[in-house]
C-alpha cells in the first residue's frame, strides 16, 4: 500500500474548529435543555443584505435563460469584479490585473503555499489563525517537534502579547522566510498601526522575506488612522501578497468569495515575478469562483452595497462592544481577567491569568452554556486566553452577556 505522507503524521491535534464543534455536540447531547449559545467559531449569522442578495438572485434567475447563461469564466475572475476591487479598495495601490478572485481567503492561504513549496521557512504571529501553521505542516515545510512541545520545528513563532501591544518582535524572523501576518488580527483583535506595518515591511525588504498579509477583517477598522491594506505602506508592493474576503463584511461565509493581490513588482530571488506562478496556480488547480457569488461581489462594491457592508460590520462591532462590556464586569475583574480587542475587529481576546484555556472553555460551557474558542488553539502564546466571537445574533449575544454576568471563575 501507499505510505501515509510524513507531513500528515507530523500534524498534531485535529483542526481547531471541528474540534470545538464536536465538543459542543457532545455537551448538548449530555446536557439537553437550555440552548447553547455560540460565541466560538467566527461564523456570520445575519442574513444577506437586500441589495447584494437581489443582485445574486437576479443573476441566478438569468442563468436559466439562453441570454443570461454563462459557464466557466476566467479562472482569475470576472474582469469587471477585478476592476471594481482595484478601483474601490486599492485606488492607486494595485491594478485589476494584480487581483485574483477566489472562493475565499482560507482557500487562497492553502493554495499560496504551493508557490513556495516545502523548502521555505514560515514565520507566524503567535497566536494565529491555525491555517498558516497547519497548512505549512501539510505542505511539508514544518515538522513535528518533540511530542510534548506546543511548537513545530521549521515554524518561527512571533509572540504577540499584551506586553508588546500584540505587535511582535519581527527581528526573530530569519532571512528569506515567509511571514504570515493578519491585521486586524484573529484572534487578538489588535489592528496594526501604519508605523508597525512599516517596521514589518522594512524588515521584509531588508531580509528578502515575503509577507502574506491576511486582511480578512479590514472592513471592521473604524479608526481612520489604521491601514486597511498593507499596500498603504511604502515598499509593500515589493514584498507582500494580500488576501481578503467578502465572508465577514458581506456575510459570504457560505456564499464563498475572496481575492488575492499579487503585485507585478514582487519577484523571487532570480527576478521572476511571483504573479506569473500565481497565475499558473490559479489557472491550473482552481476553476474560478462561482459566477453568482461574483455578481454579489460586484453589487457589494457599489454605493448601496458598501452602505450595506458598513451596517453589517457595525452590527457585529456593536456585539463585540456588548461582549467586551460583560467581560469587564466585577465577577471577571476580581479574577484579574483582562480584556482586549473589539474596537476594530469582531473578536474579544480575554486573558484569565494562571488558568489553562481549555479549562476556562469548559467552565464557561458548563456554567453559561456558551461556546467560546480556547486561545491555546491559536498557538502557545494563546494559553490562558479565550476568544469570544461577535458574529452572533443580537438576542443571543444579549442572553450570553446576561449569563456571563453570573459566571464564577472559582468554586469558592
Ligand atoms: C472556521 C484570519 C474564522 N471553517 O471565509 P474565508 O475563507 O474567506 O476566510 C477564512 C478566514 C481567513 N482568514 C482569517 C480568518 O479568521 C478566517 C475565518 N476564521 C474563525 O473563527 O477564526 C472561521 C473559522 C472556518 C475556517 O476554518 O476558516
Amino acid at each position: 500500500m501507499i505510505e501515509r505522507s510524513p507531513a500528515f503524521k507530523a500534524l498534531k491535534a485535529g483542526y481547531l474548529f471541528p474540534e470545538i464543534a464536536s465538543r459542543r455536540k457532545a455537551f448538548e447531547a449530555s446536557h439537553p435543555g437550555i440552548p447553547v449559545i455560540s460565541l466560538g467559531i467566527g461564523n456570520t449569522t445575519e442574513p444577506l443584505t437586500p441589495h447584494i442578495s437581489e443582485a445574486m438572485a437576479r443573476y441566478a434567475r438569468g442563468l436559466s435563460t439562453r441570454e443570461g447563461y454563462s459557464g466557466y469564466g476566467d479562472e482569475q475572475g470576472l474582469s469587471a469584479l477585478r476592476t471594481k476591487i482595484a478601483e474601490v479598495l486599492y485606488p492607486g495601490l494595485a491594478d485589476a490585473s494584480e487581483i485574483f478572485i477566489s472562493d475565499g481567503a482560507k482557500c487562497d492561504i492553502g493554495r499560496i503555499q504551493l508557490l513556495f513549496g516545502s523548502q521555505v521557512r514560515a514565520a507566524v504571529q503567535d497566536p494565529a489563525y491555525p491555517v498558516y501553521v497547519d497548512g505549512s505542516v501539510i505542505i511539508g515545510s514544518a515538522q513535528a517537534s518533540l511530542p510534548s512541545s506546543e511548537f513545530y520545528a521549521g515554524i518561527v513563532y512571533m509572540p504577540c502579547t499584551a506586553e508588546n501591544g500584540f505587535f511582535p518582535d519581527v527581528s526573530v524572523v530569519p532571512e528569506n522566510s515567509l511571514i504570515y501576518f493578519c491585521s486586524p488580527n484573529n484572534p487578538t483583535g489588535a489592528a496594526a498601526t501604519k508605523k508597525e506595518l512599516s517596521k514589518l515591511v522594512d524588515y521584509a525588504l531588508q531580509k528578502g522575506c515575503i509577507i502574506i498579509f491576511d486582511a480578512a477583517y479590514s472592513a471592521f477598522i473604524r479608526d481612520d488612522s489604521l491601514p486597511k491594506s498593507i499596500y498603504e505602506v511604502e515598499g509593500a508592493r515589493k514584498c507582500a501578497i494580500e488576501i481578503n474576503s467578502f465572508s465577514k463584511p458581506a456575510g459570504f461565509t457560505g456564499v464563498r468569495l475572496g481575492w488575492s493581490v499579487v503585485p507585478k513588482n514582487l519577484c523571487y530571488a532570480d527576478g521572476t515575478p511571483l504573479i506569473n506562478d500565481w497565475n499558473r496556480i490559479m489557472t491550473t488547480v482552481f476553476n474560478g469562483a462561482s459566477n453568482i457569488a461574483q455578481h454579489g461581489g460586484l453589487a457589494a462594491l457599489d454605493t448601496e452595497g458598501l452602505k450595506e457592508m458598513r451596517s453589517l460590520t457595525d452590527f457585529y462591532l456593536e456585539n463585540a462592544r456588548l461582549i467586551k462590556k460583560a467581560l469587564q464586569g466585577p465577577n471577571f475583574a476580581e479574577g484579574g481577567v483582562r480584556v482586549y480587542g473589539a474596537d476594530n475587529a469582531p473578536y474579544v481576546w480575554t486573558q484569565f491569568p494562571g488558568r489553562k484555556s481549555w479549562e476556562v472553555f469548559d467552565r464557561i460551557l458548563q456554567q453559561c452554556r456558551i461556546i467560546t474558542t480556547p486561545g491555546a488553539g491559536f498557538g502557545p502564546s494563546g494559553e490562558s486566553f479565550i476568544r469570544f466571537s461577535a458574529f452572533g445574533g443580537r438576542e443571543n449575544v444579549l442572553e450570553a452577556c446576561r449569563r456571563l454576568a453570573s459566571f464564577k471563575l472559582s468554586d469558592a
